[in-house]
Order: C-alpha cells, then sequence, then structure tokens
C-alpha cells in the first residue's frame, strides 16, 4: 500500500462503525498519511517504512488517567517513519464515524529531543505541551453542541479535526498526540489517545514555557471536576461552559 495518496482514493481505509474509534489518518496540505489500523495485524504495519503512526492495538478507550497507556495508547511503541511539516502548517487527523458527542479534544505535542524512534526517548516523562483544544461549542453541556459531535459526518466522509503547527515553533521532532476525552457515561471518563511522529522544519526558534508544560500521565486525574464528573447530575447538566483541564494552549507566544 502506498504510504501516500491523495484525500479521496483512501476510501479504501474505511473502518466501519463500532462502540470506539480513534485517528485512521493524517493530512498535511493534499498529502495524506495512512495511520496505524487496530484491524489489521501487527506484522503487516510495525517497522514498515511508512509508519508514522504509534501501534494502538484495540480501539477500546483508556479509563485509568493515570495509565502509562495515556501517553501514545498500547503499545505506543516508536513509529518508523514521520510525517514532514513545517511550523505554521496546519496537520488533520481524520477519523470515521466517530460516536461519541460529549467531553473535549485536544491536541498535544512534545520534543523528542531527537530522533522520536530513538529507544533512550521515554514519551511517558516527555514534556507535552498543547497546540489547540476544542470543548463545549454551544449550549448545555448534556444537549449542546460539542466538537467532538460537530465533526461526525456519518455519509461515511472523512471526520475532520485540524489544528495548526506553531508558526515559531523551532524546528526538530516531535510526537503530535490527537486525544478524544468522552464523558457520556458518569463518572468513568473515557481516553482515546493516539500519536505520531512529526518532522517540524522551518526557522522559528520558540519552545513553550513552563507554564504550558505537562506529563502524560499526569495531566489528568479523576479528582479533577472537569474529568470526574457526572455530566447528568444537577450541578452540570444545564451548565453552558466546560474548563478543559490541562495547561493553557501555547499558541508560540
Ligand atoms: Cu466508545
Amino acid at each position: 500500500m502506498a504510504r501516500i495518496c491523495f484525500l479521496f482514493a483512501c476510501a479504501v481505509f474505511f473502518r466501519l462503525t463500532t462502540a470506539h474509534g480513534g485517528v485512521s489518518n493524517y493530512t498535511v496540505g493534499s498529502t495524506w498519511y495512512r495511520g496505524y489500523s487496530p484491524e489489521e495485524t501487527p506484522e503487516a504495519q510495525v517497522g514498515q517504512p511508512w509508519l508514522i503512526n504509534r501501534p494502538w492495538a484495540a480501539i477500546e478507550p483508556i479509563y485509568d488517567p493515570m495509565s502509562l497507556a495515556i501517553t501514545c495508547n498500547s503499545p505506543g511503541t516508536p513509529a518508523t517513519s514521520s510525517i514532514p511539516i513545517r511550523a505554521g502548517q496546519n496537520i488533520s487527523a481524520i477519523y470515521y464515524y466517530w460516536l461519541h458527542n460529549v467531553g473535549p479534544v485536544v491536541a498535544w505535542m512534545a520534543s523528542c529531543n531527537g530522533p522520536c524512534s530513538s529507544p533512550s526517548f521515554n514519551a511517558s516523562n516527555a514534556d507535552w505541551f498543547k497546540i489547540g483544544q476544542k470543548g463545549l461549542l454551544s449550549g448545555t453541556i448534556v444537549e449542546g453542541m460539542w466538537f467532538q459531535h460537530e465533526f461526525q459526518d456519518w455519509s461515511g466522509a472523512p471526520n475532520v479535526w485540524t489544528e495548526t503547527i506553531p508558526k515559531d515553533l523551532k524546528p526538530g521532532e516531535y510526537l503530535i498526540r490527537h486525544e478524544i476525552i468522552a464523558l457520556h457515561i458518569a463518572n468513568q471518563p473515557q481516553w482515546y489517545p493516539e500519536c505520531a511522529h512529526l518532522k517540524v522544519s522551518g526557522k522559528g526558534k520558540k519552545v513553550p514555557g513552563k507554564k504550558f508544560l505537562a506529563k502524560l500521565p499526569g495531566a489528568y486525574s479523576l479528582s479533577q471536576p472537569e474529568i470526574g464528573i457526572d455530566i447528568y447530575s444537577d450541578e452540570w447538566y444545564n451548565r453552558t461552559t466546560y474548563n478543559i483541564p490541562g495547561p493553557p494552549v501555547w499558541n508560540g507566544e
């Protein structure tokens, strides 16, 4: 299978609807990078020269925010290749038939301080920073519109989530981590994280300051009111604001 193909030629990567899911593909401009597929064998994917995704074995959620699987899912071992991208360019994560409706989505990056495939780089101890997050767009917590609901397309077309690499970010190898947090079950949040390797180019010189950094695991805990949440409770049901936990988004300042 070609590593790169163009938007509609890749419909072959359709993932039929199931109760859970994750990132299927990534696009930068008109270039499409296939992601890891838990529906195909690891042998057909791990170690292949095209693999830009850290492998994730199953579409099931992660329930424990302190689990090492929170970092880059499981097994989350290094990819073989990386997506080339310029600082300031957009990257889109593509999902199919995403079906949960409530909760935020957060895009994170972390410098690999060298090759992301190096055995000495530990993603669970990396300094992660947010490059974008999208939560409750309108209405109330339970009945309103969240981004993870709005971006769904039940015609079978790609569900597209786009973020921008901060334009002054220092070039180098980075992980990008797309995370959907689903909050539809009371007091049992679900995480759906996947990581890909990026090779960022450009002339930027900036890196995020301390207040923008967090560890994964570490950024989330069940004692955070927005995480250990019963959205159906009187306290939350009709609220029209939801603050996404974790550090503020770094926009390159
Ligand atoms: Cu699910």
